[in-house]
Parts: structure tokens; C-alpha cells; sequence
């Protein structure tokens, strides 16, 4: 049972039970402020030798690449790179897709020689009216790429999934029911009419999101001789995901249709964790957004408020590496926090936003996160957050990082895309844009 996802749109108490979230009763989970023990953060501009941090160029030289190693060692583990025979197929493009609002294009991301090895489908909407290249927007998605619209258009998705009703999949695969299921989360149109386009990617393309031990997803295309599952430092789902996010920015780069410096990766939950991890390995992300990412993604560790590191290690072994697990319980010995992972954005604009209702992933954790990453954008000499307090709900603060707490669940809403184009518009239009 513990192997089971949560995804959207399940009644709530499914929701708990799949999820590993727990009971009111179970005393382990803290959702008390008064008890949330005292800790001390590690200081992202402290080098390991003891030295502190007071250029730009010993950040970028020695601390940001420490910094990098220790979450590769403990947390997300290590990736491979680009793979040499990684190739691309426009499989169709469809220049009067939404009624004439956007060019679609749907393209075969293949990561090994020839066509029928493993490999990601990617569906970009360009928009028709702005001005190109567009600046974009990337995230994977839960259910497929044909569920983020009703849009005929989008080919459905073949790849094993979770079986749902109310997202229409049946003995682990899509159907026609299955189209536009999560497009509530996915404003297209207000996306293009904003001047953005849009690229994503089913996350299960990359690894389906169950603990097989590794034998399916790309994993295996990256073992040595005689491995069978990756090595206590080396890399599970969410290092995947990112790896994959990035293997859709190298096929960005070659469509003239997008800005590819332009370039914002966002994501929800588990793809905010995945966001987050994206946007630190990979500096050709110009923008990083975290949704309700929680623990292993925006809140700090040591809080240990709401989901903590044994849980999260428990309920989803493949998530992280397998290093993780010493830090069950011990998230003081840590060396790193996730306050360090924001600042492995820096000086790159980074949006953290929580809900309110959602306590399981620590909205105040995010906060102070976010807000302790400033130091090193100032350094940068990048104005971060100013912030001392928690906003109140749905007051956006911040500068290069951004923060919000908006009113209601554990969720992708309207509010939040409204927040994140807005702040887009602020820090793209500033480098870029006529
Ligand atoms: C929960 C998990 C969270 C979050 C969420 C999701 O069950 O405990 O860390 O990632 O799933 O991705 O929906």
C-alpha cells in the first residue's frame, strides 16, 4: 500500500491513506509551532574549510560546487549527463491548434540510438500572436500530456500509469476520458495569451512513479556492467525527473519558436521537488518555481514540521538516493538544508509558493527557506527577499525570490499561475524583451 501514489482529485481520506500522510493521531508528525525543535541552519557561505564566502567568484568556484556535490551525495543522488546518441522527432506540428491561439508541436525526445528505445514525449503550444521566440514555461505533468487540455489534437498518452477513475485510466493506460482530466491545473490559454509558450512532459515517461528497484524508467540505460540498481550516491525518481527536464531544454534550444534563455521550470509536489532540483543542477533554467514542494523540496529539513524525512524516505523509497535514509531522524547531521538548494538558484530568479491548508509540506518551513537562500543572492549583489515575517495569506513578497502563501489546499491554482506570470513578466521583460 505504501507504494501508492497520491495524484489529485482522490477523496481525501484515499488521499491519506495512499499518501503515507498521517492520521491526526499518529505522534510522530509535528503540527505544532511550539514544538518544532531548536536548530541551527548550515551557512551556505561558509566554504567546508571553515572559510567564509565574501565574493561572487568563490561562490560560484568553490561554495556553489560544494554545495552542489553534498545534495548529489545525500539527497537526489548523482546524474548522468546528456546522452551522446540523444535525438529528437517532430512527430507533428499543427499550426491552428486552441482555435487558432497556438502552434502545437509534439515531439519524440529519444535517449539512445534509433526510434525504438526509450524516450519522452514532449507537447509544446507556441503562441501565435506574440512575438517570437517566446519566452516559455516547462513542467511535467501527473496524467499524461493529454490531460493538461481537451485539446483533440494531443496524442494520448501510451506510457504505464496509475489506474484512476476519475482521470480515465484503466488497466494502466489512458483513454479518451482521460483528455483535459487535469487541465483545471493547466491554464493554456491565459498561459499563451500572456505571451508564454508551454512544454510539457508526462514525469512517467522519464520513471513511472512506483519503487520497482529501478528496473524500469531510464535508470538502467545508464548502468555499468553487471549494476543492477543505482549506487547509494547516484540518482532515484526525482534526480530522474530533473535529468529529463533537462533533456527537454536541450531539444528547446534547437526550436526557434523558444526563447531558450527564456526559460521558467516549474512544478508541483514531487515536481517541485523535481523543479527545484532542475533548476539548481541546471543553470540553463532561467526561472524556478516550486508549487507545495514540502520536504526534499522547499521546506527546511530540520523543522521537521508535518512530513519529515523518515516519512518521506519510507513512503517513497525511490524518490530520493539511498544516502538519504542515514538522515532518518537525524536531520541535524545534515550538511545541507533546503534553504542551500534555493540559494543553488542564485542569482536566478526563484518563486516559492505554499497553501495554507496544506501543512503537510510546511508552508513556514518554505518561507524561512526561501528567506534564508537571500544572503547568497545578495552577495550576488541581487536584491532576494526582504521579507522578515511570513506574508499573509495571498500577499506575494519578495524580489528575485518570490513567496506566497495562498488561501486554500495542497493544489496548482489560477492564483498561483496569475503569481507566476506576473512574476515572469517582472524578471524576463528586465533582461529581455522589446
Ligand atoms: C505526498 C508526499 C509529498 C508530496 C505529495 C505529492 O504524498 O508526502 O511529499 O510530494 O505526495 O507529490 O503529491
Amino acid at each position: 500500500m505504501y507504494r501508492l501514489k497520491t495524484f489529485h482529485g482522490l477523496a481525501v481520506s484515499l488521499t491519506l491513506i495512499l499518501s503515507g500522510a498521517p492520521r491526526a493521531a499518529e505522534p510522530e508528525i509535528n503540527y505544532d509551532e511550539s514544538k518544532v525543535p531548536r536548530y541551527t541552519l548550515p551557512d551556505p557561505l561558509l566554504l567546508a574549510d571553515g572559510n567564509r564566502v565574501t565574493d561572487a567568484a568563490t561562490w560560484r568556484e568553490r561554495r556553489r560546487p560544494e554545495i552542489l556535490a553534498l545534495f548529489e551525495k545525500d539527497v537526489y543522488g548523482k546524474a548522468p549527463g546528456r546522452p551522446a546518441s540523444l535525438h529528437f522527432k517532430v512527430d507533428s506540428v499543427a499550426s491552428d491548434a486552441l482555435g487558432g491561439k497556438a502552434t502545437r508541436k509534439q515531439v519524440s525526445v529519444f535517449f539512445t540510438d534509433g526510434e525504438s528505445g526509450p524516450r519522452m514525449d514532449l507537447l509544446l503550444y507556441v503562441p501565435n500572436v506574440a512575438k517570437k521566440p517566446a519566452p516559455a514555461f516547462i513542467g511535467l505533468n501527473f496524467d499524461g500530456n493529454h490531460a493538461i487540455s481537451p485539446d483533440p489534437g494531443i496524442t494520448l498518452s501510451k506510457s504505464w500509469m496509475r489506474d484512476d477513475d476519475e482521470t480515465g485510466v484503466k488497466d494502466h493506460r489512458a483513454t479518451e476520458k482521460s483528455r483535459g482530466a487535469s487541465s483545471r491545473r493547466w491554464p493554456v490559454e491565459m498561459i499563451l495569451d500572456r505571451g508564454y509558450a508551454l512544454a510539457t512532459i508526462y514525469y512517467g515517461d522519464i520513471d513511472p512513479d512506483f519503487d520497482d528497484g529501478f528496473r524500469n524508467g531510464v535508470h538502467p540505460l545508464f548502468y555499468k556492467p553487471g549494476q543492477t540498481k543505482p549506487a547509494p550516491d547516484e540518482w532515484g525518481s526525482i534526480g530522474a525527473w530533473a535529468w529529463g527536464l533537462s533533456r527537454a531544454m536541450d531539444y528547446l534550444e534547437t526550436d526557434p519558436d523558444v526563447d531558450a534563455k527564456h526559460v521558467a521550470v516549474l512544478g508541483h509536489s514531487r515536481l517541485g521537488k523535481t523543479a527545484l532540483w532542475a533548476g539548481a543542477r541546471d543553470e540553463r533554467f532561467a526561472l524556478v518555481i516550486s508549487n507545495n514542494s514540502g520536504c526534499g523540496g522547499a521546506a527546511l529539513s530540520r523543522r521537521r514540521f508535518g512530513e519529515t524525512v523518515r516519512r518521506i524516505n519510507t513512503v517513497f523509497p525511490h524518490w530520493f538516493c539511498d544516502n538519504f535514509n542515514a538522515y532518518n531522524d537525524r536531520e541535524d547531521d545534515l550538511p545541507v538544508d533546503q534553504h542551500m538548494l534555493v540559494a543553488l538558484i542564485a542569482p536566478r530568479p526563484v518563486y516559492v509558493a505554499s497553501a495554507e491548508e496544506d501543512r503537510w509540506a510546511d508552508p513556514r518551513g518554505e518561507f524561512l527557506a526561501a528567506q534564508a537562500a537571500d544572503p547568497v543572492y545578495r552577495l550576488l549583489g541581487v536584491a532576494g527577499m526582504d521579507a522578515r515575517d511570513m506574508p499573509a495569506v495571498n500577499q506575494p513578497v519578495g524580489e528575485a525570490i518570490g513567496y506566497h502563501v495562498r488561501s486554500g489546499k495542497h493544489d496548482v491554482t489560477e492564483y498561483d499561475w496569475r503569481q507566476y506570470l506576473d512574476f515572469a513578466d517582472r524578471h524576463f521583460r528586465r533582461v529581455a524583451r522589446p
